[in-house]
């Protein structure tokens, strides 16, 4: 039997999560949708064969429902991810788990109170192929232990107007999750320096340059630029004892022609990373019908995201290094 799922917020992320899951994921299938947008909600429901719910809290609870998916809106995301507890169905919320700490709390405590690891959260880069070589790399020994994380995340563009503490709680933080992943330790303290406004800035400061240290003393540093302009890049280079290893970028396809060489830089990330939001879904699903534990970030994870993007934007706001201390980790997430 399929895994019958339902999708709340079938936006940009919303949508294409109902669409993999509908039609490119094995062993699941879309039965029910919501949105604040009861034509978006129809349209995704059409292209599914769902059923469009008019209540997220009536679809969390509909006995047709065995798994749920949020992406809705960031401040919507603890909500219906405390109903799935309720029902005591898996839910996979997109990041973040919650903007703020203590939202992200209340979840921790309702999932420890149930005594069952159900909340994914879709740190999507733990899929993608580069960084798990990358790991694997770290992880064999071959190169040593890690000394340093260059990480550089551009975007083309970013939502004018927009406050440059979201180039952190939105974008920084998926290098906050993956360098905690990479180097398995928690990041210790942070620093945001400011460089001069790019052209393309619009809002506030933009690009950042911030500066974690790790429990062991690597230290990451993350570019993170908004309005860079020419596409959608991720790079990192892991910087260890005997030798690096690095996630270049963009694709290795090079066209050559008129006497240059060029390579397409994909526009967003959705193309990006495409493959590794699809391999997150499958390996999800696969967990919910065995019963397992999925290879997913979980509520801890998600939680430590949201606390360090959080003294990271304390960081930025105070020009001040500022010391990362974390609430005490559960059992359940040992
Ligand atoms: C966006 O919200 C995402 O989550 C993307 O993964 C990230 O690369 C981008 O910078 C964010 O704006």
């Amino acid at each position: 039997m399929p895994v019958r799922i339902g999708v709340i917020g079938v936006g940009v992320m919303g949508g294409e999560h109902a669409r993999l899951l509908a039609h490119e994921v094995s062993g699941s299938e879309v039965v029910a949708v919501f949105d604040v947008d009861p034509q978006r909600a129809g349209q995704v429901a059409a292209a599914t064969g769902a059923r469009s719910h008019d209540d997220p809290m009536v679809l969390v609870k509909d006995e047709q429902v065995d798994a749920v998916v949020v992406a809705s809106s960031d401040p919507t995301h603890e909500q219906f991810v405390l109903a799935a507890l309720a029902a005591a169905k898996p839910v996979l919320c997109e990041k973040p788990l919650a903007p703020d700490v203590a939202g992200c709390g209340r979840i921790l405590d309702a999932e420890v109170e149930l005594g069952r690891r159900l909340v994914s959260v879709g740190f999507m880069r733990r899929y993608d192929q580069g960084y798990r070589a990358l790991k694997d790399v770290l992880d064999g020994g071959r190169v040593g232990r890690a000394v340093m994380l260059h990480c550089t995340h551009r975007n083309a563009s970013i939502a004018p107007g927009l406050d440059s503490s979201a180039l952190i709680s939105g974008s920084a933080v998926h290098e906050i999750d993956i360098a905690r992943w990479l180097l398995d330790e928690e990041l210790t303290a942070v620093t945001v320096h400011t460089p001069r406004r790019g052209a393309g800035a619009t809002g506030t400061q933009d690009p950042l340059f911030l500066v974690f240290e790790s429990a062991s003393g690597v230290l990451v540093d993350v570019e993170v630029f908004g309005n860079a302009g020419y596409g959608y890049e991720v790079r990192a280079e892991l910087v260890a004892d005997h030798g690096t290893v690095s996630l270049d970028s963009p694709p290795p396809t090079a066209l050559r022609s008129d006497g240059g060489v060029a390579r397409v830089v994909p526009a967003d990330w959705r193309g990006r990373f495409a493959e590794a939001y699809r391999r997150e879904l499958q390996d999800w699903v696969a967990s919910v019908e065995a019963g397992t534990l999925p290879g997913t970030a979980s509520a801890w994870d998600g939680y430590v995201a949201t606390e360090v993007a959080q003294v990271g934007i304390r960081a930025l706001e105070t020009g001040q290094r500022q010391t990362l201390e974390l609430r005490e980790k559960p059992a359940l997430y040992a």
